[in-house]
């Protein structure tokens, strides 16, 4: 079962409960509502070389407005919309969205964030397919992020979906690892190009020698299979400058820019600026 990390209810604002039958209910009507009235939108964070700073590719969040004007966390309702089944839908919408994004903005990329149960949805693939076809160049600039809880499922399984979606010619992370129980062959076998590395294993690595050791293991094995590598959950200054010097790929983090509904890139100037900033390379570098 997919659980984004924002899917802590007590992360999100609003009045959303789903700790019962009755309140995923309530959630589902809330979200259809939402649905009906396009208030489900997308907040935008970016994933940045760990070189330059430069944006590699914004992953779309999903939140909703509510009718007060006030923004939830996708969290707050998409466990309970996988918990009645109901996940095929969002899934499906946040697909069309994000092509629609990336025709609008021929200039960047975009990650979307599927559920476990959407990996194994094959009507989902089906759209993808028929929605990419004959467009290449929206393909290539779409970056699809499959949980590691999704991928546990049945990897072989899991394998063949990431084939596919490399056939449709877009890229493939894996989500969040090292939050569940995804062992290094399964990544592996998984064939997927990007690797994100969860939060916990990062936030605080500064401080924390036992973690910098363990990541720079992990790293170098994950590297081995020849993927890119992503560190998550990158908050700080002191953080960022450990993630890069271990040799990570991309970092992504409040430090480097927090998720917003507004499209930076329609800014992409100031942009970049902030994020050579935030590498201490100076408002001009990148
Ligand atoms: O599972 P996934 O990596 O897609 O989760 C993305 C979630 O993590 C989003 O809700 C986003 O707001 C949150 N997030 C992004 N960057 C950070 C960060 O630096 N720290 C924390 N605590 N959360 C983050
Ligand atoms: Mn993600």
């Amino acid at each position: 079962m997919r659980t984004r990390r924002d899917c802590n209810v007590n992360d999100a604002k609003g009045e959303i409960q789903s700790d019962s039958w009755h309140g995923n209910l309530s959630i589902v009507a809330t979200v259809r509502a939402a649905l009906r009235d396009k208030r489900l939108l997308f907040a935008f964070q970016p994933v940045v070389w760990a070189a330059t700073g430069e944006v590699d590719y914004f992953e779309c969040l999903l939140r909703m407005r509510e009718p007060e004007g006030g923004v939830v966390a996708g969290g707050a309702f998409i466990s309970a919309i996988e918990q009645l089944g109901l996940i095929g839908f969002i899934d499906g919408y946040a697909l069309k969205q994000t092509i629609e994004e990336l025709s609008n903005s021929p200039k960047i990329r975009l990650g979307l964030n599927i559920s476990s149960l959407t990996a194994r949805d094959g009507r989902w693939l089906r759209s993808l397919i028929s929605l990419m076809r004959n467009r290449p160049c929206l393909a290539r600039r779409l970056i699809v992020e499959i949980t590691e809880t999704a991928a546990l499922h049945d990897i072989e399984e899991s394998a063949r979906f990431v084939d596919a979606l490399h056939h449709a010619g877009c890229r493939v992370a894996l989500d969040d690892f090292g939050a569940g129980h995804t062992s290094l062959r399964q990544v592996r076998a998984l064939a997927v190009d990007t690797v994100k590395v969860d939060r916990s294993l990062i936030q605080n690595i500064a401080d924390c020698e036992e973690k910098r050791l363990m990541i720079c293991e992990l790293l170098a094995l994950i590297k081995s299979f020849g993927v890119a590598t992503v560190a998550e959950g990158v908050e700080n200054a002191g953080d960022a400058a450990i993630v890069r010097a271990t040799g990570f790929d991309y970092l992504q983090g409040y430090h480097l820019g927090r998720p917003t509904i507004e499209r930076s890139w329609l800014g992409a100037v100031t942009d970049t600026a902030a994020a050579a900033s935030a590498f201490g390379l100076g408002s001009a570098g990148g």
